[in-house]
């Protein structure tokens, strides 16, 4: 059975996302936005209270990476957390009133599910091209960001392989297509990775300071001292080019040049100890903990509408 505190499988996430968005439909409604390369839908959770105009929104995605666990885990928190507390919290209800966030739970749902069942420590997706015998392409390399510039492969064996070409992996064209089709109305980006503890914003592709860098450091250290107030968990805030590496072709850089300003980038817990095999005990406190902070993000980006 599905299990907040558990990591489930793609399978167990699936029906998660039926039974969830039939039971509270006064709050929630969901949308597939494609299918992935082995014909698995990719399935969007919009949360908010229905309104008669389109309201600006926040999109925020998890389990771009195949074994970073955590991540999807979150998500699943994350909508958990939002239709109970609706009407209980005041920043909670608040947002749902006023802003729509869409929820993609799991990104790369082949790769997820190949984690599960055969390679724990996968990370690409699996997409297949003749000519290589090597698998899949890393989706935070394959977005049309300073493409495979720097911090990139171009060999299809390596597990930062770029692609063959910006969006050729067809989970990231989807979620690039959703996105731009809906630009005006997302006003954040949040992605959702493990590990290292740090919350990371654009740029990655360059050394060069993005135009809103001062806000965005501002708005990401508010968020980490949230997240510390709980459990005392140390996060590092910074570009994503100088905090953790350059890397060019990520899903933060693409959407923060598509001019989605509030564009951030989440490394979960650990640093190291577990890393992408963190304890099923570890759950319940990474997600309230992260919570925090993305709630202090959202309430942020809505009072600044
Ligand atoms: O390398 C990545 O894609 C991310 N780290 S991870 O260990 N989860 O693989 C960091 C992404 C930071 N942003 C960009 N490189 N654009
Ligand atoms: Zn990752
Ligand atoms: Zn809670």
């Amino acid at each position: 059975a599905h299990s907040y505190t558990k990591y489930n499988s793609f399978d167990k996430v699936q029906s998660w996302i039926a039974s969830i968005s039939t039971s509270n439909s006064d709050l929630i409604s969901k949308q597939t936005i494609g299918k992935s390369y082995e014909g698995r839908p990719m399935t969007v959770l919009k949360l908010g209270k229905k309104s008669s105009s389109t309201k600006p929104a926040i999109f925020m995605d998890c389990g771009i990476h195949a074994r970073e666990w955590i991540s999807p885990a979150f998500c699943q928190w994350f909508v958990k957390e939002a239709l109970s507390t609706y009407g209980s919290d005041s920043q909670m209800t608040s947002l749902l009133n006023e802003m729509d966030v869409y929820v993609l739970p799991v990104f790369n749902v082949d790769g997820y599910d190949f984690t599960h069942n055969s390679n724990r420590m996968w990370r690409k997706t699996r997409s297949r091209k003749s000519g290589s015998s090597c698998i899949g392409a890393d989706p935070n390399r394959n977005f049309d960001a300073g493409w495979c510039s720097m911090g990139a492969s171009n060999n299809p064996c390596s597990d930062t392989f770029c692609g063959y070409s910006p969006e050729s992996e067809i989970e990231v064209q989807n979620v690039a297509n959703f996105i731009r089709k809906n630009r005006s109305v997302f006003k954040a980006y949040l992605t959702v990775h493990s590990y290292s503890q740090l919350l990371l914003f654009p740029y990655s592709y360059s050394y060069q300071l993005a135009a809103d860098h001062s806000e965005l450091m501002k708005v990401a250290e508010g968020a980490s001292a949230a997240l510390r107030s709980l459990y005392g968990t140390r996060y590092t805030s910074g570009p994503g080019a100088t905090t953790i590496y350059p890397a060019a072709g990520g899903s933060d850089d693409w959407a923060y040049d598509l001019g989605v300003k509030y564009s951030y980038t989440f490394e979960l817990r650990d640093t190291g100890r577990y890393g992408f095999l963190l304890p099923e005990s570890q759950i319940k406190p990474t997600c309230e903990e992260t919570m925090l902070a993305v709630k202090y993000i959202a309430a942020y980006v809505q009072k600044n509408l």
